[in-house]
């Protein structure tokens, strides 16, 4: 699993509708570091809201709008990797992932790329994905929605 091409499928992908495990635990890792951050600890983050985020499933359709609420992925980052880094990539419990360069997470602060805990105001259900990828970027897929997020990689080289 090297090239961005294998990281970030093009072809339609048939989204797994439960959550694979019950524990919404997301783990920091960059190298050998590894820390774990809870919906509680993240939730004591600054949060965003993103207004008018669609889901748009190339097969059960599009639904939304939603609004979701979270950490920004690149407040998150930095609190524990200050250091320059290149990529990170995002797993899933269920083995879902998306890879996202440094430059698109750290330049999208007018419309962060989050973490999200909540939606339209009330606590994300596991069902719905807690803890959530949002890249609202993302307007034609939801390759990146990725849902029951396990495992952060900062990769720096
Ligand atoms: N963990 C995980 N996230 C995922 C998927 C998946 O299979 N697993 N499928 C993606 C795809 S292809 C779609 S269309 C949306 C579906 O999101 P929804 O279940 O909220 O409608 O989730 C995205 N995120
Ligand atoms: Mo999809």
């Amino acid at each position: 699993m090297n090239s961005d091409q294998e990281w970030n499928p093009p072809h339609a992908h048939d989204p797994n509708p439960s959550p694979p495990t019950d524990d919404p635990t997301v783990t920091l890792a960059r190298g050998e570091s590894k820390i774990a951050l809870g919906p509680t600890t993240l939730r004591d983050f600054p949060q965003r809201t993103v207004a008018n985020c669609y889901i748009v499933s190339t097969g059960h359709g599009t639904s939304g709008p939603f609004s979701f609420s979270g950490v920004p992925l690149a407040a998150l980052i930095a609190r524990y990797h200050p250091e320059p880094w290149r990529l990170v990539d995002v797993i899933s419990a269920d083995g879902f992932r998306t890879r996202l360069p440094a430059e698109e997470v750290i330049q999208a602060d007018d419309l962060p790329i989050i973490l999200a805990l909540s939606v339209d105001g009330r606590p994300l259900t596991r069902q719905e994905g807690l803890v959530r990828l949002i890249v609202p970027q993302e307007l034609d897929d939801a390759l990146r929605q990725v849902k029951w997020v396990k495992e952060l990689r900062v990769v720096t080289r």
